[in-house]
């Protein structure tokens, strides 16, 4: 138990620098403070997320859950061993992942928990994409496994649906996710099957049953890339609260335009703005500054000749932008940005399609999630569990993990403006609370805007010596939330350029 009195006297000001909490001003009424002390196990019914994983119809099943989960974050592994720190830990986990009443539905469905309230009102980007899960370095232990990508390695592959803020950019959590093995080349007769029985399905379906999740998002835009642009997509899912925003992947037929196709048509319109991007490096091309040619226009692209859904519209209407690098930034031999994205959003102005882009640019945070669920992070390709099923709730926990470490990281490197109680326990923020005068040092000042939340903050700028007082004084005040604090602030890595320096010197 804490037993020092809650923060008081003149609350600091501004955006001070300290462990993950920015303030305007941040205190924990005695009211919210004595509830979540006076009733531990309602302070864990309560946080859907830190403690969560899902109801498995067993009080013990959910709490092993929540503990696995937490661990995981804290850890940033997926090494049963590891998580479970001792013997009975590591037959508790693996045990956890055998049990048939641990469905990979109700993981998710865990895992998703929360996701409607903190979208609620907000204009939010469902972004999806498909990642492989690799094992074909363990193929002799491990059984049940399709093939992958290449069609000869073995493993699986997951489809998240990840929920980010429109305006903000704040990861939000998952909405959906599906997981499925590839068991079966593809039929002779694979073309002409409706879209329901090929694997491009879960396109429509992962965002179908996320956005029953999202039922009080104000709108809700999917993102995705090339790979999701088909008319079945565009022809079924926009409606008032929902948009499209996919990069196009092939040439269509259009409606009008003497015959041209959508690529020779929006290439030939006059450019309507033009402005500079800093593009960082990848492995195709250098980092750089590059000057990008914007144009945009309405289309009304053709139902194609292949689509084997009769009863899809013969056309749909659409917003087709197309961003182009001048030729005088590329580098050397490298190819030019070319970008062409379709929308259901309008796109009338220069400004309409920046802001398009710009979403379409949110999009990296679904890749930053895989990197981080994989070799960058939690390296879920390493596992040694044996058994496919046990492997795919496993890669359920580990995306769910990967997603609150990046919330955490992106926070630290004060990206966003979550509320701390995010992440974070009362019980914990008052820790912090505590602590934060100690980290504030100078930069504390009496003007106070007497706002009354915490924000997930930033971490980087803190001296390590600092840290190190933060680390004792946690774990002599804080009782049960001292492990997770201290991993938090000791080891949130994990992704590219937040685990810089800081991590390195731990
Ligand atoms: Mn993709």
């Amino acid at each position: 138990m804490l037993t020092t009195p809650p923060l008081r006297g003149t609350p600091p000001c501004k955006a001070t620098v300290c462990t993950h909490l920015w303030h305007d001003f941040c205190y924990i009424s005695d009211d919210e403070i004595s509830k979540d002390f006076a009733m531990p196990e309602m302070q864990q019914e309560r946080d859907g997320r830190r403690f969560f994983a899902g109801n498995f119809g067993d009080a013990r099943l959910k709490k092993t859950g929540a503990l696995l989960h937490e661990q995981m974050v804290i850890k940033q592994k997926v090494c049963l061993r590891q998580l479970g720190e001792n013997r009975a830990g590591e037959v508790r986990f693996g045990r956890f992942f055998a049990n048939d009443q641990v469905s990979v539905e109700k993981l998710v469905e865990g895992v998703c928990e929360g996701i409607n309230l903190r979208s609620a009102g907000r204009h939010v980007l469902a972004i999806e994409d498909t990642s492989e899960v690799n094992y074909q370095k363990h193929a002799k232990r491990v059984s049940g496994l399709g093939t992958v990508g290449n069609g000869s390695d073995l493993g699986f592959f997951i489809h998240p649906l990840l929920v980010v803020d429109a305006n903000v950019g704040d990861c939000l959590g998952l909405a959906h996710m599906k997981l499925w093995q590839r068991t079966q080349g593809k039929a002779a007769n694979y073309k002409s099957l409706p879209i329901e029985k090929k694997e491009s399905w879960r396109w429509i379906e992962t965002f179908q049953l996320g956005k029953k999740r999202l039922s009080s998002a104000q709108k809700i835009t999917l993102v995705a890339d090339r790979e999701a642009d088909i008319y079945e997509m565009w022809d079924r899912l926009p409606d008032e609260r929902t948009h499209l925003l996919i990069r196009a992947c092939r040439d269509r037929a259009l409606v009008t335009a003497d015959g041209r196709t959508l690529f020779d048509w929006i290439g030939a319109q006059t450019v309507q703005g033009s402005y500079w991007i800093d593009l960082p490096a990848t492995h195709e091309r250098s980092a750089h500054k590059a000057l990008i040619h914007v144009r945009f226009g309405a289309v009304s692209i053709k139902k194609p000749s292949h689509c084997s859904d009769r009863n899809a519209s013969a056309h749909v209407s659409l917003n087709v932008i197309e961003a182009v690098e001048d030729a005088s930034t590329v580098v050397g031999k490298e190819e030019r940005i070319c970008w062409r994205l379709l929308t259901t959003h309008a796109v009338t102005n220069l400004e309409e399609a920046r802001q398009c882009i710009e979403w379409y640019c949110m999009r990296w945070t679904i890749e930053q999630a895989f990197r981080t669920i994989k070799s960058q992070g939690l390296n879920l390709e390493s596992s040694l569990i044996e058994e496919a099923s046990r492997l795919e709730k496993l890669a359920v926990m580990a995306t769910s993990a990967a997603v609150q470490v990046m919330q955490l990281t992106l926070a630290r490197e004060g990206k966003t403006l979550r509320p701390a109680t995010d992440v974070f326990t009362a019980a914990e923020i008052e820790v912090l609370h505590h602590i934060q005068p100690t980290l504030e040092g100078k930069q504390r000042s009496k003007e106070s805007p007497c706002a009354r939340h915490a924000c997930l903050g930033r971490l980087d700028d803190c001296p390590l010596g600092r840290l190190e007082g933060i680390r004792q004084r946690t774990e002599t005040r804080s009782h049960h939330d001292a492990p997770w604090l201290a991993g938090i602030l000791f080891n949130s890595s994990g992704m590219g350029s937040g685990s810089r320096n800081f991590d390195r010197k731990q």
